[in-house]
């Protein structure tokens, strides 16, 4: 076997072996909880405190409300998968730090993302119950990452003052891009997802972290209530102007672009780096994994709006669009699904 089927071999059984290594008060609880088969065959997800997860989420999730104490100061990068999160790390990451390291030294052209900004519930707190936070975040303020509904985070998150950015994506594109994510972690296993198999768990709501409604929402209502608590951002908008979006990134996070930061093309040389075409071709990206031995170079793949018109049926798509009418309905939320002509 190669480098790389070896690693797709690893996500898998690591993914299908959980199971066993549960401890007896967590196989408990999941004896309670409604179950599916999970997208990759083999493995399930368990609806629990409202959401689909894996087996070991519900572990390190448990360890996670438990122990973590959020600080006035922290950030945490909050998103529903493939809807942006490895830009969302960088682009937070490189405007809260920017004046701790020189640009042309930024720890993203030597660190991944998600090593940057770690997940508290699948990384942190998946090599360690109760870990010291202060020592994990080597820069200040803490910055730490996170796919987990707004209504499971710890109270310490929702009580104190601590910031969140959250980012989503219009549903098609982010149903494509974790269908086809998941095929190339699964190819040569075993037969991946059919494209239908997925679309239809989609539409119901099974799939990690989901239903995507639900999650989207979730913090959607929270920004609205209190946006100085969540600022809630799309990629498409991210897309369509990313300098705009990076100057109401540093505003909210207290650290706002001076005038002369302006001047001297500070913004841009943000959105430069963080680029998906530049991140793309940093050599960590391209070579080895992160995180769950997945390979850091399938977090990039095509990052265009509107890919999903190359692979859903007109039959999918009027059934996409009757699900985002009734479940947005009334709610203000709107996405875009191409670039503006
Ligand atoms: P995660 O939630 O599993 O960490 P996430 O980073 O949200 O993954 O999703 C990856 C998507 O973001 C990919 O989209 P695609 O499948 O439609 O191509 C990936 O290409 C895109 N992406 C990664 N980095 C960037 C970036 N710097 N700018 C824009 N898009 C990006």
């Amino acid at each position: 076997m190669d480098t790389a089927e070896t690693s797709k071999a690893e996500v898998a059984s690591l993914i299908r072996d959980v199971e066993k290594s549960w401890d007896a008060e967590v196989r408990e609880l999941a004896r309670t909880l409604p179950k599916e088969e999970g997208w990759i065959s083999g493995t399930s997800l368990y609806l629990y405190q409202g959401f689909w997860c894996t087996p070991l989420e519900i572990k390190t999730l448990i360890s996670f409300q438990t122990h973590f104490q959020a600080l006035d100061s922290d950030v945490l990068v909050a998103t529903f998968p493939k809807c942006g999160t490895t830009w969302l790390k960088a682009l937070t990451f490189s405007t809260l730090y920017r004046h701790q390291f020189a640009m042309d030294e930024n720890p993203l052209l030597s660190f991944t993302p998600h090593q940057l900004v770690r997940f508290l519930e699948l990384d942190v707190y998946m090599n360690n119950p109760c870990p010291d936070l202060n020592n994990i975040c080597v820069y200040k303020p803490r910055l730490v990452g996170t796919h987990i509904p707004y209504a499971s985070l710890p109270a310490s998150i929702k009580d104190s003052n601590c910031k969140i950015v959250y980012i989503c994506r219009n549903p098609m594109d982010m149903f494509i891009s974790l269908w086809l994510f998941t095929c190339k972690l699964q190819d040569k296993i075993q037969a991946p997802p059919s494209l239908d198999e997925a679309f239809d768990k989609f539409c119901r709501g099974i799939h990690h972290v989901g239903p995507f409604f639900d999650h989207v929402l979730g913090y959607w209502k929270t920004s609205q209530e209190n946006p100085n608590k969540i600022l809630f951002l799309k990629y498409e908008d991210l897309k369509e102007d990313i300098s705009c979006q990076l100057k109401h990134l540093a505003m909210f996070l207290g650290v706002p672009f001076t005038e002369d930061e302006e001047k001297r093309g500070v913004v841009e040389e943000i959105a430069k780096i963080c680029s998906f075409e530049k991140l793309k071709e940093v050599e960590v990206n391209k070579q080895g994994s992160s995180i769950m031995g997945i390979p850091n170079e399938s977090f990039f793949r095509k990052a265009k709006v509107g890919d999903w018109s190359n692979h859903l049926t007109p039959v999918m798509v009027e059934r996409m669009d009757k699900l985002i009418q009734q479940k947005l309905e009334n709610s203000g939320l709107t996405f875009k699904f191409s670039y503006k002509t």
